[in-house]
């Protein structure tokens, strides 16, 4: 009797034991993560912090829409530090864990570039918050997508500011040699010559410190304008030392220089400096009040440019998620079947405005501001005046509405 009533007890005891051993197994296939990429340490970790805080507020505040459907919702945010060895490693990692579905970023044409080839292979799907090199998307990846603009447009859109408002007879162009910098700089060189502009000068640098050898050719110049197409902690440097040796041309950049730490850095030397941005001033949206509010309360700071577009971003793989989980009948959704419904992506509204995404992944219509640095303050940085802001279509969609 004895015996039998310690084989029972065994029994029991290997069944609970069994239904608790089965239990992590199962809460583990029931999990998704969302990945961000952006650089969270170094020169550019301002904007790639905002990037990464825009994400993870949005997973926050929306992630139940997810967890709803019986998932855990997981964040795992990388360093790329802005350099596409580093993007491309943790590219492969990112693929390698079979629960992450999306990947939000990065800030770095550059980095984008050789990652997304990564995704892609694996129909990870990805979307960039702020990415704007033109070849983004015009690889016609069905993974690859983004909320913002591109730079054919804001190069454009940045030399007919210069040449009709700013009058310029000359320019010279420098830029900081990466996909980016180099690219947006061509397509704002290539406008202003055909407006008539002459460009004295078209060069890269990768200097960081000591731009002697780079401001004295500009200086023997005197170009009306000096534009730098290139990020913020390099360009401060250069606009400062160029002011420090007299040199007196209006300065202007684009989105690269839109953060906080462009004034940090340059001071007094890039103020009246007139850039031009694809994130749009987050207080010009119409739902950021609440993000702004939010956003302070959730990371002590304000938003720098491209936090609210990292937010869209995934808001827009959220609702892709939701979308892929219902289709798939409540089971974990294939990467592919994320991608495809994120593309499929039409009239969404994000806190950004509506977004919908074209065939090869741009937003049908993006919005290009002007604006001019208005103080030497970096916590004034969102007061910058807006200058002028321009809507146009992606490449496809003014292809289709020329009937082409
Ligand atoms: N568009 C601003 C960030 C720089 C980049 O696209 O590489």
């Amino acid at each position: 009797m004895k015996t039998l009533k310690l084989f029972a007890i065994l029994a029991i005891v290997a069944l609970i034991a069994q239904v608790f051993a089965a239990a992590p197994i199962s809460a583990q296939e029931r999990v998704i993560k969302i990945a961000s990429q952006s650089p969270l340490s170094g020169g550019q970790s301002t904007l790639g912090t905002a990037i990464r805080n825009g994400t993870e507020l949005a997973i926050i505040q929306l992630g139940k829409q997810v967890e709803e459907l019986g998932f855990k919702l997981e964040y795992v945010p990388f360093d790329d530090q802005a350099t596409p060895d580093v993007g491309v490693s943790n590219a492969q990692n990112i693929v390698n864990d079979a629960a992450i579905l999306a990947v939000i970023g990065h800030l770095n044409s550059g980095v984008a570039l050789p990652s997304s080839e990564i995704y892609n292979r694996e129909n990870l799907v990805m979307i960039s918050p702020a990415n704007t090199n033109v070849n983004i998307t015009d690889r016609g990846y069905p993974t690859v997508n983004r909320v913002c603009g591109r730079d054919d447009a804001q190069g454009a859109a940045g030399a007919k500011f210069a040449v009709e408002e700013l009058k310029i007879k000359t320019a010279y162009v420098l830029h900081d040699k990466t996909a980016y910098g180099e690219g947006v700089a061509n397509f704002f060189a290539q406008a202003l010559e055909q407006a008539g502009v002459e460009v004295l000068g078209f060069e890269g640098t990768e200097e960081k410190a000591n731009f002697d050898a780079v401001i004295t050719p500009i200086l023997a110049q005197e170009p009306d304008l000096v534009y730098f197409g290139g990020i913020y902690n390099q360009a401060a440097v250069f606009f400062r030392q160029a002011r420090e040796k007299g040199l007196k041309s209006q300065f202007m950049g684009p989105d690269g220089m839109d953060s906080s730490d462009l004034v940090k850095i340059g001071g007094e030397a890039v103020v009246d400096m007139i850039y031009t941005t694809t994130a749009g001033p987050a207080a010009l949206y119409p739902a950021a009040a609440q993000f702004i509010e939010d956003y302070k309360k959730q990371f002590n700071d304000d938003p720098e440019p491209y936090a609210a577009e990292a937010y869209a971003a995934t808001q827009i793989v959220i609702n892709a998620l939701v979308k892929a989980i219902k289709e798939n009948n409540g089971q974990m959704p294939t990467r592919a079947q994320v991608a495809k419904a994120v593309r499929e992506t039409q009239d969404f509204e994000t806190i950004i405005g509506k977004i919908s995404f074209d065939a090869n992944g741009d937003p049908k219509f993006a919005t290009y501001y002007i604006l001019r640095v208005a103080s030497a303050d970096p916590e004034k940085w969102g007061q910058n005046p807006l200058i002028a802001s321009i809507e146009a279509p992606s490449p496809l969609t003014a292809k289709e509405q020329a009937g082409k």
